[in-house]
């Protein structure tokens, strides 16, 4: 297994009820090491273009308002297979699919309102760290 670089987000809803800490904690336990972080608001421009690839489905609107309607928390995730792991971690989009013990069972109160993002691919991964950290933003050993 190689050592990967993903990229999270703790979605407006996580970030109002207080569950930083709590996510923080299953991404180290789990062996995943932060390796960038930060706080801050979307504008609809720049989450329109995160999104871009949901565009024209029905929850696109809602989402975007949602993801812009308060303070999230972007993170840089390094470990063992860690694009995999982080999705395992995070639970099925779908909190009611979700197993438990992932954060979206325990935490998320709705389908959309479901606290946590996490890249799908090697290529978002790239694609999504690049959207929101400079290089020298990112203090990932190098591999
Ligand atoms: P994410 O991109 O946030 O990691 O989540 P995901 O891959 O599990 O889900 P995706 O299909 O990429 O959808 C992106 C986000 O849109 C919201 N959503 N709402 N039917 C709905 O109301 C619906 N479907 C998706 C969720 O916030 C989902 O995480
Ligand atoms: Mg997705």
């Amino acid at each position: 297994m190689a050592v990967e670089t993903t990229f999270s987000i703790i979605k407006p809803d996580a970030v109002k009820r207080n569950l930083i800490g709590s996510i923080y904690q299953r991404f180290e336990a789990a062996g995943l090491k932060l390796v960038a972080v930060k706080m801050i608001q979307l504008d609809q421009a720049k989450a329109a273009g995160f999104y871009a690839e949901h565009l024209g489905r029905p929850f696109y609107e809602p989402l975007i308002d949602f993801m812009t309607s308060g303070p999230i928390v972007v993170q840089v995730l390094q470990g063992e297979n860690a694009i995999a792991k982080n999705r395992e971690i995070m639970g099925k989009t779908n909190f009611e699919e979700a197993e438990p013990g992932t954060i979206r069972a325990d935490f998320a109160s709705s389908v959309r309102e479901n606290c946590v993002h996490g890249s799908d691919s090697v290529e978002s991964a790239q694609r999504e760290i690049a959207y929101f950290f400079s290089a020298d933003e990112i203090f990932a050993a190098k591999s």
